[in-house]
Order: C-alpha cells, then sequence, then structure tokens
C-alpha cells in the first residue's frame, strides 16, 4: 500500500487514553437502571439483559484470564475513526493477553451470518491506525434480527473460539446488538455482545452518551468545505450557495456547522417541524433574507439544509408515516416498482394524496419507493437543495411581478456527506475512538454483555476522561419500523430548548443580515491546542 508523508507521520500518533484505562481496572457498578420509555414492554422484550447497571471504570486489579479471541464488525454508514476503534479494541485485547485474537466480519453483519471473516493481524492494524474510513473489513447495512442469521453467526463464533462480539454502529444496529446479545443470553450460548457509539449523525447520544463517534471530523471537514464557498461567495458576491448536509433525520450537523461558520441562513428541521412550518413556509423565509440582503446590495449569502428536512414538514410527515403503513402490506412487496407507485397512491387519504400529488414528481417517487434496511426513507438521494432554490427563485420572481425589490438570484449547489464519512479522524475523534475500542475490551473482561462502551467528560484533557459502560436496554423505548411496534434506541434530535441551538437562534438575525463568516480552514493534528484539540461546539455548549 502507498501512504502519504501525512498519513505516515500520522500513523506514528499515539492515541491517549482516560487515567483509568491506563492500567489493570475495575468494574464499579452503579445502581439498576430503566429503560427511557415503555419500560414494561421493553422488558419484557429483554427479560436477561433489562435493568443492569452503569459500569465506571477504575484503577485496580484486573483479574488473569484465559486467552480469549474476540470478533468486530462495522455496521451502517461510514464515519471518522472507526479504525481507531479497531485498533484500541485490538490493542486493549492483545494488552490482557498477547495470544488474543481479533477477527473483522467482512462488509458488515452480513459477514457474521455469511462466515466472511479475517484476522486482524498486528501488521494488518499497523496499516490502518488514525486512517479514516471502514476499509480495513469493510461495512454494510445487513439488518441483523432473525433467529437464523443469529444461530448462523454462533456457528462461526463457535468455530472461531469468539468469545465476545463488538459491534461499531449506530442506533439501529446498536438495537440489534442489543437483540442479538439477549438472545445469546437466553440460549446461554456464552458469547457476549458489545455496541460501539457510531454515527456522524451524531443523533445516537444522551445522558450516557455524550456524542457518537465520527460527528467531530465530520463536522471539521464540512466546515472547512463551507468556509471555503463562504469565502468565495464573499470574493465574488453574486450566487447563493444552497448547501444541503447528511444527516439522516437529526440536524445537528447543520447545526454544528451554522455555529463553526455563521452562514446567513441554516434550517432546523426540528424547529420546522414544532412550528407546524409548511414548504411554502420555509421557502417564503428564505426568500425574505434573500430580499433583505438584495435591498442592501447584496446579491449573495449562504443557506445550510440538513438532508431530513422534508420528513420534519408536518404534512410530509404524515405522508411518510402511511407510505411507510402501505409499503409494509404484503401485497405492496410483491409489486413491481410502477406498479408499487400507483399501488401506494390508490391507498393514500385524500389529503395525503394532495400533499403526495404537490410535490415535485422526483421528490414524491423517492418519497414513495425507497427505503434502507431499515425502514428509513433514504434522504440522501432527495436533492432538497435544487428543491428549494428553486421554490424560493419561484418566490421572488413572484415578488417581482408585485414590485417588490428582490435583487439578483444566481444559484450554486452543494451536497456534503460522503465528503465527510472516511475523513482522517481529528484528534478528538483519534483519542475518543481508540478510547472506546481500548474500554470495550476491559467490558470484555469484565464479562458485561449488552452493553455499550462509553467515554465521558471528553470536554476536558482525555487524561480525565470517564470510561465504563452502559446497558443498551436503558436507551429503549417502543417505536413504530416497518408498521409494527419495535424496541429501539431513542434517536436523539435537536432540543430547541438546548444549548447549542439557543445560542444558534439568538445570532441568526445578524448573521443573516451581516456578512458575519468564519472560515473554519482544515483540521489540524500539530500545532497550539485550542487549534488541534478543540471538541465541536455543541458539544462545548451542551458542557457549558
Ligand atoms: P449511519 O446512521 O449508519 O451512521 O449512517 C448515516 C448516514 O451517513 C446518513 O447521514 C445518510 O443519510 C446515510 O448514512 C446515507 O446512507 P448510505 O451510506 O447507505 O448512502
Amino acid at each position: 500500500m502507498v501512504i502519504s508523508k501525512l498519513q505516515a507521520a500520522r500513523a506514528a500518533y499515539q492515541p491517549k487514553l482516560p487515567k483509568a484505562l491506563q492500567g489493570p481496572v475495575v468494574a464499579v457498578e452503579g445502581k439498576a437502571t430503566e429503560s427511557v420509555g415503555n419500560q414494561k414492554e421493553i422488558k419484557e422484550e429483554f427479560p436477561n439483559t433489562y435493568g443492569m447497571p452503569i459500569i465506571t471504570f477504575e484503577s485496580g486489579e484486573q483479574p488473569k484470564l484465559e486467552p480469549f479471541n474476540v470478533g468486530i464488525i462495522l455496521s451502517g454508514g461510514q464515519a471518522p475513526g472507526g479504525h481507531n476503534v479497531i485498533s484500541g479494541l485490538f490493542d486493549g485485547v492483545k494488552s490482557l493477553n498477547p495470544a488474543n485474537k481479533l477477527y473483522g466480519f467482512i462488509l458488515g453483519p452480513g459477514g457474521l451470518v455469511d462466515h466472511k471473516y479475517m484476522e486482524i493481524t498486528p501488521e494488518l492494524m499497523d496499516q490502518y491506525r488514525n486512517t479514516g474510513g471502514f476499509d480495513i473489513i469493510g461495512s454494510g447495512r445487513t439488518k441483523l434480527e432473525l433467529e437464523d442469521q443469529f444461530e448462523k453467526g454462533i456457528q462461526i463464533l463457535r468455530e472461531l473460539g469468539i468469545k465476545a462480539l463488538v459491534i461499531i454502529g449506530g442506533d439501529d444496529s446498536n438495537t440489534n446488538a442489543c437483540v442479538l446479545a439477549e438472545y445469546y443470553a437466553a440460549k446461554k450460548y456464552g458469547v457476549q455482545v458489545i455496541g460501539c457509539p457510531k454515527t456522524i449523525d451524531g443523533d445516537l447520544k444522551n445522558e450516557q452518551i455524550e456524542t457518537s463517534f465520527g460527528f467531530d471530523t465530520a463536522c471539521k471537514t464540512y466546515s472547512e468545505l463551507i468556509g471555503n464557498i463562504q469565502r468565495d461567495c464573499n470574493s465574488a458576491r453574486k450566487y447563493w450557495h444552497f448547501i444541503k448536509l447528511m444527516g439522516r433525520s437529526a440536524s445537528h450537523i447543520a447545526l454544528e456547522c451554522a455555529l463553526q461558520c455563521q452562514p446567513n441562513i441554516c434550517l432546523i428541521s426540528e424547529e420546522v417541524e414544532a412550528k407546524g412550518m409548511s414548504l411554502d413556509d420555509v421557502v417564503t423565509y428564505i426568500a425574505e433574507v434573500v430580499a433583505a440582503r438584495a435591498a442592501e446590495g447584496n446579491n449573495f449569502g449562504t443557506v445550510l439544509i440538513p438532508e431530513g428536512l422534508i420528513e420534519f414538514i408536518p404534512a410530509i410527515k404524515k405522508l411518510i408515516a402511511q407510505l411507510n403503513d402501505i409499503l409494509a402490506t404484503p401485497e405492496a412487496q410483491n409489486l413491481g416498482r410502477s406498479e408499487q407507485i400507483d399501488f401506494v397512491k390508490s391507498h393514500l387519504s385524500k389529503e395525503n394524496r394532495e400533499v403526495f400529488n404537490s410535490l415535485p414528481t422526483s421528490v414524491a417517487r423517492q418519497l414513495a419507493l425507497d427505503r434502507d434496511p431499515h425502514g428509513n426513507v433514504q434522504v440522501s438521494l432527495i436533492e432538497t437543495e435544487k428543491l428549494l432554490s428553486t421554490m424560493v427563485g419561484a418566490k421572488l420572481d413572484q415578488w417581482k411581478k408585485e414590485d417588490k425589490y428582490v435583487g439578483k438570484f444566481g444559484t450554486q449547489h452543494h451536497f456534503f456527506g460522503y465528503e465527510g464519512r472516511c475523513a482522517a479522524p481529528s484528534n478528538y475523534d483519534a483519542d475518543y475512538c481508540y478510547s472506546l475500542g481500548y474500554n470495550a475490551s476491559r467490558l470484555i473482561a469484565n464479562g458485561k454483555t449488552g452493553y455499550m462502551s462509553i467515554i465521558k467528560n471528553t470536554t476536558k484533557p482525555a487524561a480525565e476522561w470517564i470510561a465504563g459502560g452502559v446497558p443498551i436496554t436503558m436507551m429503549m423505548n417502543m417505536e413504530k419500523r416497518n408498521g409494527k411496534m419495535k424496541p429501539v434506541i431513542r434517536k436523539a434530535l435537536v432540543e430547541l430548548d438546548g444549548a447549542p441551538f439557543k445560542y444558534f437562534a439568538s445570532k441568526r438575525e445578524e448573521w443573516a443580515k451581516q456578512t458575519a463568516y468564519v472560515y473554519p480552514g482544515p483540521i489540524q493534528y500539530w500545532g497550539p491546542s485550542e487549534v488541534c484539540d478543540q471538541p465541536t461546539k455543541t458539544l462545548q455548549l451542551e458542557k457549558a
């Protein structure tokens, strides 16, 4: 493998660990836990893994263990730092006994079911330390939920002498990790399952999980690009840039990038929903800012759009809920794509059919057809940035006819998502991910299953970080998926009474009028700590 000079220098970086993980540990148990919602139903679904205590690791005497092997799976969308979770786990497992082995299942959960795996050797591991991407073993979106898959899994786990499986994923993958942990515990198969909180979307967080890994690097990467665009925009002063940002449901990425770059407009899906805004309301809001800037002679600007926006517009949300129910029926599933559209249309309520028919054909088709394996609308395929700029253009034309001054409206479109998911991890993600992986080895050594690896206090220097585990059932409630009520980890959306949104809301009028752009520049690995080691603004505001 040919590597760049930066990659070679970065390979030598030794990620930091919390003090407690720098030597042998003991697990200190807290009180019994409850799920965040639907306690009775979740307890019934998870009789063996419900109610376990939160774990904190402290320095202590680690009991001697026989050699054991561990398996690892990368699940879902790529997020910077995945290789560091693996290197942390690798080093942690080897520190317990150099004879321990780590096996990676290839291309996600499907690798476990299909018995596709590879041993992660020291030589292989060294090629991937502190690099972005998930390419060491690959990732996939196969949903692990059927008994047959669990049984196929146990065959290979036994064959390889694997005592514990670590699943690196978002809310859906960690929900499935918990279902698997419960199944193996109920069957007394003796295999532990540990989760790790990953997703650039930043929506796997709660009182125990400060942030999902990858959010930090992805937002810094997008902010660098947005900053560059803003500088171009402020140099030429002739375009409005419509920039869609990844984040399937929650608007955390858009909000963090707004906090970093101070654009003229940033839409927050959660606010659009809370205010019951229609698509026309959103368009009017943007058009008003465009017209107000034009009146000051500023025919340029930037608009950040979270990719999940469409799903949060109340009328469209209702439509999607009914579409999901219709698509989940056996009749719908046996149809071809064009027949499916007709079937769906004919089964919609009058109100939903009207909304459906009012959407541009490409958006309507997208909403009606494509779902990922977890039943989510594939919002990354919907061109919301073009939809909005076209509608804003039409609104401005209409105002012009009514003699309102709207200036000139030239547009450029961007979608930042895949550009950031495999970026080389920032120092924050490099350290956080390595610690999450290393910590997972300690959860395994302490016989835990159905836990997620957690590292807290991360706005402080790494030595002061707190390591431990949280029972996955604690984060669950019941939600409708594919037409049925299911236990799932509760997604963390942007809180409108939370500090990051409140700060943004207090500044946005000023940012809309003035050109107050900030140009954050590229991620730095070496240099002053305030440049290299800062966590996201979201986390800093949440912890302030
Ligand atoms: P995860 O939740 O699996 O981490 O993935 C999140 C994400 O990057 C979203 O931001 C985006 O909508 C989606 O994945 C894109 O999916 P795909 O990689 O299948 O195109």
